[in-house]
């Protein structure tokens, strides 16, 4: 049996700065995701970077703090039947290069650091990410 999920997703900046934001929702939407929550906001380094807390040790974590502030970003929350393995499916591997075709991150991002989106990969970080944006009465239940 399917279970309704939320789930946080990110359209990155370079995916805005390629005015790809409505063929990227069209996506979540054509599979049964609903936009319950969305909101465009340019981050600051410290929202940046709290969210990708877990990375801060990582070699990588100075330029994705960077790019996730170079432009602005759309912030989106997605319900639907299983909707934290649905949207990861929709976008791909990390890696654009290993991403499977038709996925929005082969479709849409170049490289590992500028990749699209950005998606919840569990119901704990589902329930935390969108607590980091959203609050309770800034989303609506369909
Ligand atoms: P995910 O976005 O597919 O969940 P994570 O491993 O959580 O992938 O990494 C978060 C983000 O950090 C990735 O989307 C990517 O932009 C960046 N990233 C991950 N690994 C690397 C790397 O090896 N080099 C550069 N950037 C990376």
């Amino acid at each position: 049996m399917p279970v309704t999920q939320r789930t946080l997703s990110i359209i990155k900046p370079d995916a805005v700065a390629k005015n790809a934001i409505g063929e990227i929702v069209s996506r979540f939407e054509k599979a049964g995701l609903k936009v319950v929550a969305a909101k465009m906001l340019h981050l600051s380094d410290d929202k940046a970077g709290g969210f990708y807390a877990e990375h801060k040790e990582r070699p990588f974590f100075k330029d994705l703090v960077g790019f996730m502030t170079s432009g602005p970003v759309v912030v989106q929350v997605l319900e639907g039947d299983d909707a934290i393995a649905k949207n990861r499916e929709l976008m791909g591997a990390t890696n654009p290069k290993e991403a499977a075709p038709g996925t929005i991150r082969a479709d849409f991002a170049e490289t590992i650091d500028a990749n699209a989106v950005h998606g919840s990969d569990s119901p704990e970080s589902a329930e935390r990410e969108i607590a980091y944006f959203f609050d309770t009465d800034e989303i609506c239940p369909r």
